[in-house]
Formats: C-alpha cells, sequence, structure tokens
C-alpha cells in the first residue's frame, strides 16, 4: 500500500488540507482538535484520510463526534486507511485479532501516564479508540504532547536527553511509579500481561518519521536509563514525565457516546482517569502498526528481549 511514510511534506497536508476543507476546531495551544464532518469508515476518499492524517500530525490528538455507526469492522476498515495494523495486544489474548477491549467495572482504568506499547522496538504509530459503554460520570481521557514537551526544554535539559537512552519494559518494578494502578493496562491481569517478556532500548529522544520532530519517549514502562542508577533513573524520569504532563501541556476528553480519539502514538502520552466509580466503562483500541524510533542520532531502538515481529509488521512500512 503507499504510505506517506516517505513524503511528509503530504502527510503533513499543508494546502491539501484547506482545499479539502476539513472542518476541525484546535482545542489548545499545544495539543488537540475536535474534526467535524467526517463519518468515519472503510470508505473515505484518499484527499479526505489525507487531511485526517495532516491534522493527527499537526494536533497529536483529534476527536470525532457522532460515530454511532461503527462497530468493531467499521472501527478497523477506518484504522486501515491509516496504515497497516497490528494485532490486538503483544502479549494478552483479547479474543479478537486486531480489537484491544478496554473494559473495567471497578474503578480501575489505565491510569498512568504512557504513550502505547513502547516495550517493543516497533512502538505503534497511531491508536484509534472508540467509546462503547460509558460511566454516568468520570472516565476521561487526558493526552500529552511529547513534541512540545521536548520543544520546551531548556538547553542545558536538551544536553542531558539528547543523548540519553532508556530501557522501557512490560515487566517494570510497579513500586517505582507510584501513580500505578494495580493493573499494568486496565483489566487485563498482570500474569497475561507479562506472560512474555519484552525489553526494548529507545532514545529519549526519537525523530518523527513523518514530521521530522523530535519527541521524548517515556512513560509508564521505562524500568531506567542506559548508564544511570536506578535512584537516578527515578529522578531523571520525574523531571521528564513532570514537564511532559504539566497541564499547559494537554488536552482532557470528555467522552460521549459515538465519540472516537485517534492519537499519534510517537507524539504523545496518554491516561484515563479512573475516577467513574464501580460503574461499567468498555473502550475499544485498534492500532496502526509503526516503525522502530530513530535517535537525533540515526541510532535505531535495539531489542534487548522478545521478538515482537507477530504483533507487529515493519516490513511494509517505509522508514
Ligand atoms: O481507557 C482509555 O481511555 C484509554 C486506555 C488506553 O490507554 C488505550 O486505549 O491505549
Ligand atoms: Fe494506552
Amino acid at each position: 500500500m503507499t504510505s506517506t511514510l516517505d513524503r511528509p511534506e503530504a502527510a503533513l497536508g499543508g494546502d491539501r488540507l484547506d482545499v479539502h476543507g476539513l472542518d476541525d476546531h484546535q482545542l489548545g495551544a499545544r495539543i488537540g482538535a475536535r474534526v467535524d464532518g467526517v463519518r468515519l469508515g472503510g470508505d473515505l476518499d484518499e484527499a479526505t484520510v489525507a487531511a485526517v492524517r495532516g491534522a493527527l500530525l499537526r494536533h497529536k490528538v483529534v476527536f470525532f463526534r457522532g460515530q454511532d455507526h461503527l462497530d468493531d469492522a467499521a472501527h478497523q476498515a477506518f484504522a486501515e486507511t491509516m496504515g497497516p495494523l497490528t494485532t490486538a495486544h503483544p502479549t494478552v489474548n483479547t479474543g479478537s485479532a486486531r480489537v484491544f477491549r478496554v473494559s473495567a467495572d471497578k474503578g480501575m482504568a489505565a491510569n498512568a501516564w504512557h504513550t502505547d506499547v513502547t516495550f517493543v522496538d516497533r512502538v505503534p504509530a497511531i491508536s484509534v479508540l472508540r467509546a462503547v459503554e460509558l460511566p454516568p460520570f468520570g472516565g476521561n481521557t487526558v493526552w500529552a504532547n511529547t513534541v512540545a514537551a521536548y520543544d520546551a526544554l531548556p538547553a542545558s535539559l536538551r544536553a542531558l536527553v539528547d543523548d540519553l537512552w532508556a530501557v522501557h519494559t512490560n515487566s517494570y518494578d510497579y513500586a517505582q511509579h507510584e501513580e500505578d494502578s494495580e493493573e499494568p493496562d486496565a483489566h487485563y491481569t498482570r500474569a497475561d500481561f507479562t506472560s512474555q517478556l519484552f525489553e526494548t532500548e529507545h532514545p529519549v529522544v526519537r525523530v518523527h518519521p513523518e514530521t521530522g520532530e523530535r519527541s521524548l519517549v517515556l512513560g509508564h514502562f521505562v524500568k531506567a536509563f542506559s548508564g544511570l542508577s536506578s535512584t537516578e533513573s527515578v529522578a531523571v524520569f520525574t523531571l521528564l514525565q513532570n514537564r511532559i504532563t504539566r497541564l499547559e501541556n494537554t488536552i482532557r476528553w470528555t467522552w460521549q457516546p459515538g465519540d472516537v480519539a485517534m492519537w499519534d502514538n510517537r507524539a504523545t502520552q496518554h491516561y484515563a482517569v479512573a475516577d467513574f466509580g464501580t460503574a461499567y466503562r468498555e473502550m475499544r483500541r485498534i492500532t496502526v502498526a509503526g516503525d522502530v524510533p530513530v535517535s537525533i542520532d540515526g541510532r535505531r531502538s535495539r531489542v534487548l528481549r522478545g521478538d515482537a515481529q507477530a504483533y507487529s509488521r515493519i516490513d511494509e512500512l517505509i522508514s
């Protein structure tokens, strides 16, 4: 299939986006836009797909309301317009080839700041999340812009991160992350989640394959920074995460039935707020495959443990 990965100027939309007249409404200075007037599905024309992708790359997370017509198949067909898909998850058996169901009725949620699946080398490019059943209150999701966070670093901190690498794993020491829920990702058990162990060393600063922007690659799955002690790692992690998640750098979405959120997983972190009591909440995610991060000096992330080939084929991607 054709990809915009080798044509960043096309992916960014530019005048194509304006020509098409996508009805997008920016929601914050640093992140987030609502896109109106698009009925999501597999039948979008090429210009609309390019415009939506351009809006995504610019705003990092885009929201679509009123997509009540979507079922899993149409959700998947829309996600496929953005690129080849991953399987549902590298380790968790979700009962579906492509759909990752995030459901909870005990107040559990993915309430730790993370970028999806950074424990593998081929970090997903895009996640498409659909509200299936919402609680009567609470259950918002918050996204943070990891490009803006990098851009806002003073020169001294850029010097620190530009050549720093971090080990990400799906089996980390939960005690190091005070905001963790007991389960690493919503309702799946830790045993499922760690049924196969993955560890990957990523650059802390990656160059975005489509936009060329630099972004911070951190979040919940970080175990330690290469060459730093665990105490030093916690200190540096806290320093950087605090910059990523400062409120000005985020957008918070209050879900309505029929909503879809799509985020650039190479330029964001997100957090599902566990404030919906014991009500049932169900979301479904379909994930677009991404390539292996590349550092500022052109080095690619390195697998330390685990083989993610079955989860995400990257030979179809252009990098
Ligand atoms: O439940 C949510 O709002 C987000 C869950 C999540 O982290 C994800 O779908 O990747
Ligand atoms: Fe997530």
